[in-house]
């Protein structure tokens, strides 16, 4: 945080009335089936409204990170649920792509914070830098977040993902071949000069754009997708009518099933799988749809 910059105190101020009395892991979160088995479920049984709402059901809170009190990455927004009583939340690390600020994804943020996760949309260094370079930044990204940041008592470290678009992307599978233990990993119109991923062993939903000329599918989002392991919980949507730039605002295809994979495989949450198993089909906004199905086996 920014404690030592004069203006970010009154900001600081703030998130310390708001961060203390996060319970500890043990209280069952309320409207939960915890007795059913799964303590990392969060929010009510989803259906089709529910994934595709721009809100879920938590308020949403945000605060600023500077880039001048992180080292690693560039500062961002976290956006977090502001309920303490619903146990610690998996948390998301989200980068931008090649030119392009936090800014370029920030709709994600509170849409899958408001769902039960911790969102983190960062800048990078800068904004010429490689995939390779936003796999560290990610990863830079999610330790400030679980061991420095001031809601790291709200965010389970042992359930997290990565997500981005573009280079960041391209990005997000660097950042899961480098750490196993992530849990998730969703490529946004990824962009990268490796071609094969067999190295992955997080389960990763890659997303690309079937009018994309920047990174075509055919030279980036497929060959990704099938270097990943067979054995692997995997899928590749393509969305229909799409670019390059369609993660770049709010999306309701993209943010149903980047929900219902950070569901599925950070908070472990089968009320979900229904949604990505039998493969969804073809329709208005989705030109393919591959997978392996069921997950979890
Ligand atoms: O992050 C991106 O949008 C990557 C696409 C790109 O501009 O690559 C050209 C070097
Ligand atoms: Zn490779």
């Amino acid at each position: 945080m920014t404690r030592h910059i004069g203006a970010a105190v009154a900001a600081a101020c703030l998130t310390l009335l708001l961060a203390p009395g996060v319970q500890a892991a043990e209280t069952a979160p309320s409207g939960t089936s915890e007795a059913a088995g799964n303590p990392y479920e969060r929010g009510p049984a989803p259906t089709d409204a529910s994934t595709e709402a721009v809100r879920g059901s938590y308020a949403v809170a945000e605060t600023s990170v500077s880039s001048l009190a992180v080292s690693g990455f560039g500062g961002g927004t976290i956006y977090y649920p502001t309920s303490t009583s619903d146990g610690t939340f998996g948390a998301v690390v989200i980068a931008p792509g090649f030119t392009a600020y936090q800014s370029s994804i920030a709709w994600l943020g509170p849409r899958l914070a408001s769902q039960g996760f911790v969102v983190f949309t960062i800048d990078t260094l800068t904004t010429l830098d490689q995939p390779d370079s936003r796999g560290r930044q990610l990863l830079a990204a999610l330790d400030y977040l679980t061991q420095r940041s001031s809601v790291r008592g709200r965010v389970d470290a042992t359930r997290l993902g990565v997500m981005g678009h573009s280079m960041g992307g391209g990005g997000t599978l660097e950042a899961a071949r480098s750490r196993p233990s992530l849990k998730a990993a969703v490529p946004l119109t990824p962009w990268n000069t490796d071609k094969t991923w067999p190295e992955v062993t997080t389960p990763t939903l890659v997303i690309g754009a079937d009018g994309d000329t920047i990174a075509p599918v055919a030279t980036h989002a497929e060959p990704f997708y099938e270097s990943l392991p067979g054995s692997l919980d995997k899928a590749y949507l393509e969305l229909n009518g799409a670019t390059h730039f369609t993660p770049n605002s709010s999306d309701t295809t993209i943010a149903k099933y980047s929900l219902s994979w950070l569901k599925r495989f950070v908070d472990d949450d089968t009320r979900y799988e229904r949604f990505l198993c039998p493969l969804p089909r073809p329709s208005l906004t989705i030109e393919e749809y591959r997978g392996t199905c069921p997950h979890g086996s």
